[in-house]
């Protein structure tokens, strides 16, 4: 790097001067935004950038090359979890069900060659190499929360695009009301896969204009690069405003339904998780309260608990979606 001498002699460039030029004139875009008031979510995913240029390679995966996303995520502007708690507290119940199994036991998994079959009531089902999808949009930085049920909240940067994208390709057919998410279950290489805690393979669905929206992200990477293993390689579901199980890991077939599909959760415990699985601080489940949630990374013996926010924070992008059904009815 060429280290410039600043006007006054001394080394203290002046901004202009390190900031590359089209960085420099993006900047002053959003000035003029700003004084638009179209500024919020452009800001937003200005933050998201600078964020993310602050963690190089931080997993030395493979990068994964990608642009600012005009799509703004609630958590934009909060803290990101270190890579480190993002990678090895993890809930990928096919490499065992302790926090630490997916990062210690995930190794196994084999992502390449990997296929992704597109099928159902869709006019042009398809099978998808992971090159190919990979390259079907420009991937792009989202920065979301990821909110389990059991409490626990995670501030990642993911790489990716909306899923709307791929469903644009195949064109659903009229009659196509749901899509299913059925992730990898191979036992030579996911040690749990066979255990009796789910009944395999792992399986989510959402409504079509759900899987529809914009911010449901089809996501290839994280921090910045290829996503590690055990976060769902080489391509995951990421729900921001669902509980973290509906963003099904590791996908290998992606099926257009006309029916409400039954979901892993849902089979294994039809009474705590139902097949909406909003966030909704106000809806416990039945065994504990969702009123508020610990930031992982901020667990020491005096940090706070954080609240719950509906939706878990994209209300505002995504309450229209459920508008006029009984979020408690329907949880
Ligand atoms: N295939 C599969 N997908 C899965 C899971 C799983 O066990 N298997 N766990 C879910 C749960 S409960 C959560 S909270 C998130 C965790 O994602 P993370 O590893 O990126 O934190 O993945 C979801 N997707
Ligand atoms: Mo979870």
């Amino acid at each position: 790097m060429l280290i410039q001498t600043g006007r006054d002699g001394l080394s203290q460039p002046g901004a202009s001067e390190i900031t590359p030029r089209a960085v420099y004139d993006n900047r002053r875009n959003v000035l003029k935004l700003m004084a638009g008031g179209l500024a919020g979510p452009m800001l937003a995913a200005w933050a998201a950038r600078d964020a993310l240029a602050q963690v190089a390679r931080p997993g030395k995966l493979a990068a994964l090359a990608s642009t600012r996303s005009a799509v703004a995520g609630a958590a934009t502007m909060e803290k990101l979890t270190d890579y480190k708690d993002a990678t090895s507290y993890n809930n990928f119940y096919e490499f065992g069900t302790d926090k630490a199994d997916p990062a210690n036991n995930a190794h196994s998994l084999k992502t390449s060659p990997w296929t992704v079959e597109v099928e159902g009531l869709v006019r042009k089902p398809a099978r998808y190499a992971l090159e190919d999808l990979l390259k079907l949009s420009a991937q792009e930085d989202r920065i979301y929360r990821l909110r389990c049920v059991e409490g626990w909240s995670m501030v990642i940067p993911w790489v990716g695009y909306s899923l709307a994208r791929l469903i644009e390709k195949v064109e659903p057919l009229g009659n196509a009301k749901f899509v299913e998410f059925i992730s990898q279950a191979d036992p030579r290489t996911m040690p749990f896969v066979g255990s009796r805690v789910l009944d395999w393979p792992y399986v989510e669905a959402l409504r079509l204009d759900e899987a529809m929206h914009p911010l449901t992200l089809l996501a290839f990477g994280m921090y910045g690069e290829v996503l590690p293993n055990q976060n769902g390689a080489p391509l995951r579901l990421v729900v921001p405003w669902k509980y973290g199980f509906k963003s099904g890991k590791s996908l290998v077939r992606i099926r257009f339904t006309d029916r409400e599909p039954r979901t892993a959760w849902n089979k294994a415990a039809a009474s705590e998780y139902g097949f909406y699985s909003n966030v909704n601080p106000e809806v416990d489940h039945p065994r504990w309260s969702q009123a508020t949630e610990r930031r992982i990374g901020e667990d020491g013996l005096f940090a706070k608990k954080r609240k719950t926010l509906m939706f878990n924070g994209y209300e505002a992008q995504v309450g229209q979606l459920y508008a006029g059904m009984d979020l408690k009815k329907n949880f």
